[in-house]
């Protein structure tokens, strides 16, 4: 039995999405999206007609109605014309085996075109359900898809590339016993983090450590992909725990799976498990990062499919499906999120020789580059589809930072030769000065939130890192200005050290004012917790490297011990909900960037320079190392790797 004009679409999955560069190749370029769509829908409605036609094909062909429960009506009239009698209901075979096999083969076939064709049409209905944008999408991942195929066919084996000059990779034990002393003590915090984990949360993004069982959030979408394990790689290496950090590796290679339908955040899985990967690959020489790192960043690589190429900030890691936060002002990606992803991009082309990480991420640098600032301030909101700025608001904490850190580190990982990425930091930290940094009536040097022309006198934790970048990009500042740089990254350490000084726990807040008589402290009940957040001791550090001043050391320990004190509970470490309460209450989440920064600024802190020393190696914004590229110029294609 055939039916011709049904089986081809019974026999394929998801024919919609044929009508992209797999059914047309030689229409790709030319097939807008907009007809492609109007195709989808022909063809749906080509499916159903076909549906409906069925029911009406003649003679032998009626015996399908069985497929639709009707049974009970036709069996005497089909099997008496076949020979077969019907006794009182009861179906028997007159005809012998080859009538019998004829039949179930003609029972088999109509159930299999009931089923293709109940899946086709649940698939067309499926795909109509979907907005414009996932299917247009989905169309593009399909094109894509297409497009890697062809290229898989004709592409070489990938070249070796050189391995970058790997030093610093040694203990920096500290001679002075005390200093000695300290960083044993966060060695052992370190152990305690881990171990809690370990017993507790293993294969978990995080670890709820009061509860002790796993916990995630909405940025690692539903999945468990140990968000932990992978962001507390480096440190654990550093830190010479060889056993923890074998058994990460262990977990990773027999587990950590990417084809999993769960839609994660993309700059947080770039920089914590790209970053986190890519370093422990870098320390170790274990291939499995490599190839971990490569899988990962290949199904990321959907989400730049917008008009733009400015990427969604989410993405499902197994439909290639993209969005952005509901929150953004009109449907904008993130400047710090798609801005955040160049050290790992260009990690990822000079590993693999394939510049298509490199191409997007400069993509994004040349669409910047391109757009007019208001007052010189990148704002923090852009919509991938119309490429135009949202919300005129401009931070140097969150929804902004690690943009301005990755201007300043491209340039430095390229070994100072990326001119236009020194340029794009200097332009913008100019700017900032200009609106943003003021001092307070008592003196303290802050840095604000631009509100559309108006500076909110407010700054985050997350706003503390900047202490560090301006020491960081001191060296190589327009005008010679690196006394100024780095006296400006002293005052933003200073500022942070109050923050958490003016506290009871000796911790800081989320967020502090400089208005109406308060200087460095939280007004907003909503603004007083402290999630084990790094930033005020990567200040200290950077800031300790370049200055060897002590009192940094002494800030950092300060901090360290509140945080055992405060935040250390038998399951591991929490949160804390209010720095001002002398008896605060727990978040009961262990972050996995505690032990991937926090700690190791921390044990850096004590640490001689000679550990990772910053000639050698850039830090990413979750203080992953990765090591300077000294290529022959700016563009990967300088690269012998490429050739
Ligand atoms: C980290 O995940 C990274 O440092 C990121 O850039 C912003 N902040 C968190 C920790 O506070």
């Amino acid at each position: 039995m055939t039916t011709p004009a049904l089986l081809p679409l019974s026999g394929r999955r998801l024919p919609p999405l044929n009508l992209g560069a797999s059914a047309f190749p030689h229409h790709r370029a030319t097939l807008r999206l907009s007809e492609k769509f109007i195709l989808l829908l022909i063809l749906s409605a080509f499916i159903t007609l076909c549906f409906g036609a069925f029911f009406f094909l003649p003679d032998s062909s009626k015996h399908k109605r069985f497929d639709l429960g009707l049974e009970d009506v036709l069996i005497p009239h089909v099997d008496t014309s076949k020979g077969g009698k019907n006794l009182g209901g009861f179906l028997i075979h007159g005809q012998g085996h080859d009538e019998h096999r004829h039949r179930e083969e003609e029972e088999r076939l109509r159930n299999k075109i009931r089923a293709d064709h109940e899946k086709a049409l649940e698939e067309a209905k499926e795909k109509l359900k979907k907005s414009r944008d996932e299917i247009q999408a989905e169309i593009q991942t399909e094109k894509n898809k297409v497009v890697q195929e062809l290229k898989k066919k004709d592409s070489k084996p990938l070249p070796p590339v050189p391995l970058p000059n790997l030093v610093g990779i040694n203990s920096g034990e500290p001679a002075d016993p005390d200093i000695r002393e300290r960083r044993n003590k966060i060695k052992e915090m370190m152990k305690h983090a881990w171990d809690n984990y370990r017993q507790y949360g293993w294969g978990h993004n995080e670890l709820k450590p009061i509860a002790r069982k796993g916990h995630s959030t909405n940025i690692f979408g539903n999945s468990q992909m140990g968000a932990t394990i992978v962001d507390a790689l480096d440190t654990l290496y550093i830190m010479g725990l060889h056993d923890e950090f074998r058994e990460g590796q262990e977990w990773i290679d027999k587990n950590l799976d990417f084809s999993v339908n769960s839609e994660v955040s993309v700059f947080e899985v770039n920089i914590r498990f790209i970053g986190g990967l890519l370093a422990a690959y870098y320390l170790s020489g274990q291939e499995v990062f490599k190839i971990k790192a490569v899988q990962l960043a290949g199904k990321l690589l959907p989400a730049f499919n917008t008009p733009t190429g400015i990427p969604w900030a989410m993405v499902n890691l197994k439909s290639g499906v993209g969005r952005n936060w509901g929150w953004a002002s009109a449907g904008s990606s993130i400047l710090a999120e798609f801005g955040t992803l160049h050290m790992e991009f260009v990690h990822l082309s000079y590993l693999t020789g394939d510049p298509v990480y490199y191409n997007k991420v400069m993509h994004i640098r040349k669409l910047l580059q391109k757009m007019d600032r208001p007052n010189g301030l990148y704002p923090n909101y852009l919509n991938p589809r119309t490429g135009r700025w949202g919300q005129h608001h401009t931070s140097v904490g969150g929804l902004g930072d690690s943009f301005y850190e990755y201007l300043l580190k491209a340039w430095l990982m390229s070994d100072k030769t990326d001119m236009e990425a020194r340029k794009m930091y200097d332009d913008a930290i100019e700017a900032i000065e200009k609106h943003l940094i003021r001092k307070s009536n008592g003196g303290l040097t802050f840095i604000g939130e631009w509100k559309n022309g108006h500076l909110e006198r407010k700054m985050g934790h997350l706003t503390c890192f900047a202490g560090g970048m301006f020491a960081l990009g001191a060296d190589g500042s327009r005008d010679d200005k690196a006394g100024h740089y780095l006296q400006l990254g002293a005052e933003i350490a200073h500022t942070c050290h109050e923050s958490y000084d003016r506290t009871t726990l000796k911790l800081g807040p989320e967020a502090f004012k400089f208005d109406g008589g308060v200087e460095a402290v939280a007004v907003r009940q909503n603004e007083k917790y402290y999630i084990l957040r790094p930033e005020v001791i990567e200040t200290y550090w950077y800031m300790w490297r370049f200055t060897h001043d002590p009192k940094y050391r002494q800030w950092g320990w300060e901090a360290a011990q509140a945080i055992d004190k405060y935040c250390r509970v038998s399951g591991g470490f929490s949160g804390v909900k209010d720095v001002y309460s002398s008896s605060p209450t727990y978040d009961d989440v262990q972050q996995s960037f505690f032990l991937a920064e926090t700690l190791k600024y921390l044990y850096l802190l004590f640490s001689n320079d000679d550990l990772l020393p910053l000639d050698n190696w850039v830090f990413n914004t979750e203080a992953h190392p990765l090591p300077v590229l000294h290529l022959a110029n700016t563009t990967l294609s300088g690269n012998p790797a490429y050739r």
